[in-house]
This record gives C-alpha cells, sequence and structure tokens, in this order.
C-alpha cells in the first residue's frame, strides 16, 4: 500500500486501492450472499451465551465483509433459538437447512444441542463449527464436517482436577453436576482425574436444572466437612448453589468450568460477594491475545465487553471464511478437508484441527472471580 500522506504518486496509490476495494465490494454486493447460521441459546437462561455467539460472528461477518466477502460473496448471518434444548435445535437445525438454506452454520452452545442438531447439518453435506460446546461426544461421532475452537471436557477436567488435588490440597471433595450433558461429562472428566491423582470424591450427586433451591444439598455438603466441590454445570444453577453454600456458611472452595464464563453468574450468585474466590477453568484469556486487540477496542468501544466465548465465535467466522476460499465453496466435505490441513490466523492466533475436528493445540488455565464481580486468569 502506498504511503499516506506521501506525495502525488502517493495518493494516486491510495486512491486506486480505495476504488479497488469500493469495485470488491460493489462486484461480492451483487452475487449471492454467502448464509450463515448462528445457533444457540438466544432466549431463556443462557441467553447471555448466545449473545456471545451473535457479537462475535457479527463483528467478524462486518469485518469479512468490508475486505470484500468470502469468493466474492457477502456473509448474511441468520440467528436461531436453540434455548439449549436438544430438541429444539433439531426442530432449528431442520429450519436451518430446508427453509433459511444457510450455507454453514456456527453452533451450537449446548454439547447436547449441537450433539443432536449434528445430524442434520452432516446429512446436508454443511460445515458445522461449534465455538462452545466442550463435550468430547461432539467430535467423537466420526461427522467429517464437524469442527469446534474451543477445548474438550476432558482437557478443562484434568487441569481442574490437578488444581484441586496439587494446588488446593483439597481432600473431601463433593462432586455435583447438573445431569446434562456438558455438566456431568465434566463433573466426570474431573473425577476421573481426581481419582488417578489419589481421591476419591466424598459425594456424587446430580442437581436438576432449574432448580433454584439448594439448600438441602448444602446442608449435606456441611455435614460431610467438605473442602471443595466441583460444579459442572451452568451459570444459572452454578449462582444460587454458591450463594447458598456461602448463606449456610460453607466455606469449601468452589471450582467450576467453562459454563459460567459469563458476567451473568455473578448475577446469578446475588452479586460479586458471592462469586468472589469462586475458581473456573477456561482456555487462556483471548482478549489478551496480541492478533486480537483491536477487535477486541472496538467491542470495548461499543460499550460490551467481549468476554467468555465471543472471540471464540469471532474465530469460527475466520475459520469459515478461510476454508470457504481455500476450497473454493462451501461445500461441507470440501471445506472441512481444507480447514483438516491448513492453518488459519485468527484473531486468537493461529489455529488448526486435527482429523475429528478438534483443535491441535488448546490452552486450558485456572481462573478467580474476584470482589469486582470480574474473572482473571490465575498465575
Ligand atoms: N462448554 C460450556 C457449556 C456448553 C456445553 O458444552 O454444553
Amino acid at each position: 500500500m502506498a504511503t499516506v500522506g506521501g506525495g502525488e504518486t502517493g495518493w494516486r496509490g491510495v486512491g486506486l486501492a480505495v476504488l479497488t476495494a469500493w469495485m470488491a465490494w460493489g462486484t461480492a454486493a451483487a452475487a449471492e450472499p454467502l448464509r450463515i447460521g448462528i445457533a444457540g441459546p438466544m432466549t431463556g437462561a443462557y441467553a447471555p451465551f448466545g449473545e456471545q455467539f451473535w457479537r462475535g460472528a457479527s463483528m467478524a461477518a462486518q469485518d469479512i465483509n468490508a475486505s470484500g466477502g468470502v469468493n466474492g460473496r457477502l456473509i448474511e448471518l441468520i440467528k436461531a433459538d436453540d434455548a439449549c434444548e436438544p430438541k429444539q435445535a433439531v426442530a432449528v437445525a431442520s429450519r436451518l437447512v430446508d427453509s433459511d438454506k444457510v450455507d454453514l452454520v456456527v453452533g451450537h452452545f449446548c454439547s447436547s444441542t449441537t450433539i443432536a442438531a449434528s445430524s442434520a447439518y452432516a446429512d446436508a453435506g454443511m460445515m458445522q463449527i461449534t465455538p462452545g460446546s466442550t463435550n468430547p461426544k461432539v467430535t467423537e461421532s466420526q461427522i467429517p464436517t464437524i469442527f469446534r475452537t474451543c477445548g474438550r471436557d476432558d482437557q478443562q477436567g484434568s487441569v481442574a482436577a490437578e488444581f484441586i488435588v496439587k494446588k488446593l490440597q483439597a481432600k473431601a471433595v463433593a462432586v455435583i453436576h447438573d445431569k446434562d450433558t456438558y455438566g456431568q461429562g465434566l463433573a466426570d472428566a474431573m473425577r476421573h482425574r481426581m481419582g488417578q491423582l489419589g481421591v476419591k470424591e466424598v459425594i456424587y450427586e446430580g442437581i436438576t436444572r432449574g432448580e433454584k433451591d439448594f439448600n438441602a444439598l448444602v446442608t449435606k455438603l456441611k455435614s460431610l466437612k467438605v473442602d471443595a466441590v466441583y460444579f459442572g454445570g451452568l451459570h444459572n444453577e452454578a449462582g444460587p448453589f454458591v450463594r447458598q453454600m456461602r448463606e449456610q456458611g460453607l466455606t469449601a472452595a468452589f471450582i467450576s468450568g467453562d459454563g459460567i464464563v459469563s458476567n451473568q453468574f455473578v448475577l446469578d450468585a446475588g452479586g460479586p460477594q458471592f462469586a468472589k474466590g469462586v475458581y473456573m477453568t477456561f482456555g487462556a484469556d483471548p482478549r489478551k491475545i496480541s492478533a486480537g486487540k483491536s477487535v477486541v477496542d472496538r467491542f470495548r468501544k461499543e460499550g460490551y465487553e467481549p468476554e467468555g466465548y465471543t472471540l471464540y465465535s469471532y474465530v469460527a467466522l475466520q475459520a469459515i471464511a478461510a476454508a470457504v476460499k481455500g476450497a473454493g465453496g462451501p461445500d461441507g466435505a470440501k471445506a472441512s478437508a481444507w480447514l483438516k490441513a491448513n492453518t488459519v490466523q485468527t484473531v486468537m492466533g493461529s489455529k488448526s484441527w486435527d482429523a475429528k475436528g478438534d483443535l491441535k493445540d488448546t490452552d486450558y488455565v485456572m481462573y478467580r472471580w474476584g470482589s469486582d464481580g470480574q474473572y482473571a486468569q490465575m498465575e
């Protein structure tokens, strides 16, 4: 690109570049859009994660379109609400495929919905990338067109177990889960690794999603004199659970996973005074990666904190754009083969995928919620 503020040749160069970009955009605008479904919980208790997906994808689509789109096609996003319900996810997937006629899908969020919807996309030969579904089964299904931009619960469960046993040196650990694919799967992964490290839980129990009163369970945990509580589940249940622990004077450490990586967790807990000190596993803070600085700054300028899975959703769009460009179109088989054979530069650094559609590198670390109501990566 010509130097800004240069002589006559420089300005002519800038003019030419602007004209070229404008013409490319004009061509893209005239072509059939590349339709991408963004599926997740857009309503209901887990809607904060749907918002993270939508915000990340929208910013990425805006940026990709501003530079001419993908193969001369502008991205058009179609929002699809599964409310984190597997049955609704199946209906949503049919709609995206049959009525909305999307080319590709980013979603879903809850592992149970991603798995339930996956055969509809696979049968349509469509690529599906989930930014947030971490249950191992998502990519163990032998579907060649499914990917994720996040890690897996066998990985994050291990990190939590190491922390509980080696760092906290907890002896009486309670393992509680929400009986869901994600929550119970994560609790089981943590428990498995904890067992390998020589610690067996003193209680293993499931709660029900939507439950708000955990006082009987807290009383039981107190009688067992637990010094750590591991919770596999989401913020809507984790919040009231930790609050009732503290209200009953149970000071045991509370540890959970990426299902609470939203400010909504603090609200569900009743304020920072209850959320503070809670430990959580999540990938190394994507907001601190230099490749994404300008995008993070723009989100903040717009008054939105790109927490949790926002940037993972942005990365999903970048991966799609690269794969569609590389494969010469959105054909699921070709785009997937391309993505498994190449590395993509993203706002979260270089990303590459293995034959199952899992990231080759993941980076789970521990976080702690502070008295300011924010989560911060631990040293
Ligand atoms: N991974 C966070 C919760 C979403 C899910 O995997 O079900």
